[in-house]
């Protein structure tokens, strides 16, 4: 129209470009990493929230309370194995994951599948009132008395705590646990140089999406519960050689193949 002003496009660029995000090349792996993450995360939070009502009654404590220390073992064991099945897709469809040598791909699994699952299982955890989503509904530590390890379910549950405190986004959650995965320091890596370079970029990556949702102070926290991961998985290794070590000729028939390979 006539009375429009006339267009300055080199100031108006100057404008534009200070409201935009800068597009990096990070952001690219940022979106990777997310899908990746969506793709794979079993179920989704709103799903997973949605479900916090159902919790299990008396009556069902009691009966996983009553069941055989090997039963519960075993229930568990598929339950996790499931879980570590979906964090190796996860893996697999980080960019970059499958250019390493398959030695370097068994050994970032072998050594953080796990820790992967604990990471996520904040998503799976109801911080009101100190449950987790297992086999359909949710429940507390009291659950899992029967598997003889109340100090490393007590353990578990309060990392899953501790972790829930932070509030982490789904995007801060897939960065996290590929910045886990994706450790250089794991024993018997081939390459490892080629693995710091993939962990770089996505600390990078990682980094910058938190200055951008100004949650810089989260890095530190982070790297003090990357602390607490290496500790619960000794201790699960640890507790899973004690329950074997009374019952050796049952490791390979109880436990799903996947399992017995990563911790035994
Ligand atoms: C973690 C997040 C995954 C879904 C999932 C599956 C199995 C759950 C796991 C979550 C959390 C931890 C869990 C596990 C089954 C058994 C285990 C509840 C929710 C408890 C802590 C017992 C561990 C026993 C070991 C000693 C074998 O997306």
């Amino acid at each position: 129209s006539p009375d429009q002003q006339p267009v300055n496009a080199p100031g108006l660029t100057c404008r534009l470009l200070c409201v935009l995000p800068s597009l990096l090349s990070s952001d690219c792996l940022t979106a990777n990493i997310v899908k990746s993450h969506r793709e794979t995360c079993q179920y989704r939070v709103e799903e997973l929230q949605a479900l916090r009502w159902k919790v299990f009654s008396r009556e069902e404590v009691l009966a996983y309370q009553s069941k055989s220390v090997e039963e519960m073992w075993q229930r568990c064991a598929y339950r996790l194995t499931d879980s570590i099945q979906y964090v190796v897709e996860f893996a697999k469809r980080i960019d970059g994951f499958l250019e390493l040598s398959q030695n370097d791909q068994i050994v970032l699994l072998k050594g953080g599948s796990l820790e992967v699952v604990l990471v996520r299982m904040c998503r799976s955890f109801n911080p009101d009132n100190g449950t987790v989503f297992f086999e359909g509904k949710y429940g507390g530590t009291e659950v899992f008395k029967s598997l003889g390890c109340n100090d490393l379910i007590a353990s578990i549950f309060e990392f899953s705590q501790s972790l829930c405190a932070l509030h982490l986004s789904e995007q801060e959650v897939a960065l996290f646990t590929a910045v886990v995965l994706l450790n250089p320091e794991r024993a018997w890596l081939q390459d490892k140089e080629k693995v710091a370079r993939l962990h770089s970029h996505v600390d990078v990556a990682f980094k910058n999406t938190l200055q951008r949702s100004h949650r810089d102070t989260m890095l530190s926290k982070l790297s003090q519960k990357t602390l607490q991961l290496k500790s619960l998985c000794l201790l699960h290794i640890d507790r899973l050689r004690s329950f074997l070590e009374l019952r050796p000729l049952l490791a390979h028939s109880l436990f799903p193949p996947l399992y017995h390979e990563l911790f035994t």
